[in-house]
């Protein structure tokens, strides 16, 4: 197969990667040639279908980075999609308990460690291998993260992060600053917010399981990089376009 996603995320150091909410192959193309780590798509709050991510899936895994998926919601049916597709890594939002953090699992691994459906062409030909050897791989190459961002699954967090065979835990920080009563999450450092995040993270040390969060900004990024996150959305395409505008316009205004 062609990344080691797991066996790259086994390293201390942070896995940085983009954050595409914009549709079409051409900008995933460009997104994968920057130098971040892996590309997600954002299927919940960005304006890919799965039809866009058809496309875009080949232009971002030729160049040997792995693709990660952040799904519309926690649907058996949207996660075997999404691996089918051609993901490493998918993100699954809103995972507020137990039963729901098994449901991912279900859905996501081949018998006997779940309930995962054949059907994964586009998957098997990214990875560049046959599809006898994509079944024997798939359950221990791609990885489930389940995105903790909510007040709920807070309480039922040692629940969720001990779910046999889930990869790692991912932190949305807006929602999580929403549901505890702070709005959007600007200020990471509310105490009762960083607690959270620190909780978060000795969740996922004491289980095994790789600490992710959306970080979308260097100081978010420092932040999380700081509390021992290591799989770190560090750019959105978005957030790119206005800050290379931004730099231009700054040179523009000096001549
Ligand atoms: C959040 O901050 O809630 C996210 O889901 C990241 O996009
Ligand atoms: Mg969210």
């Amino acid at each position: 197969m062609a990344s080691d996603l797991r066996g790259r995320l086994a390293k201390a150091d942070p896995f940085y990667f983009s954050w595409m909410t914009f549709p079409g192959a051409i900008v995933a193309g460009q997104m994968a040639r920057l130098p971040y780590e892996a590309v997600c798509i954002d299927m919940q709050h960005g304006l890919a279908g799965f039809t866009d991510v058809a496309s875009m899936s080949p232009a971002i895994t030729a160049s040997g980075k792995p693709l990660v998926l952040r799904i519309l919601w926690n649907d058996p049916g949207l996660i075997g999609q999404a691996l089918d597709a051609g993901a490493t890594a998918v993100i699954v939002p809103m995972v507020n308990t137990r039963a729901q953090a098994e449901a991912v699992v279900k859905a996501a691994k081949y018998a006997p460690m779940g309930m995962r459906s054949w059907g994964g062409y586009a998957a098997v030909q990214a990875a560049g291998t046959v599809p006898a050897d994509y079944l024997k791989e798939a359950n221990s190459r791609t990885m489930i993260f389940a995105m903790i961002e909510t007040e709920e699954a807070l309480g039922n967090l040692d629940a969720i992060a001990s779910t046999p065979g889930l990869d790692g835990l991912f932190v949305g920080p807006n929602d999580l600053s929403i549901s505890l009563g702070f709005g959007l999450g600007k200020d990471l450092k509310i105490p009762k917010l960083e607690a959270a995040i620190k909780a978060i993270a000795a969740a996922a040390k004491k289980n095994s399981l790789v600490p992710g969060a959306f970080g979308g900004s260097p100081e978010a990024c420092a932040f999380f990089a700081g509390h021992g996150f290591r799989f770190i959305a560090a750019a959105t395409d978005v957030g790119l376009l206005a800050a290379g505008a931004k730099a231009l316009q700054d040179q523009l205004a000096k001549i």
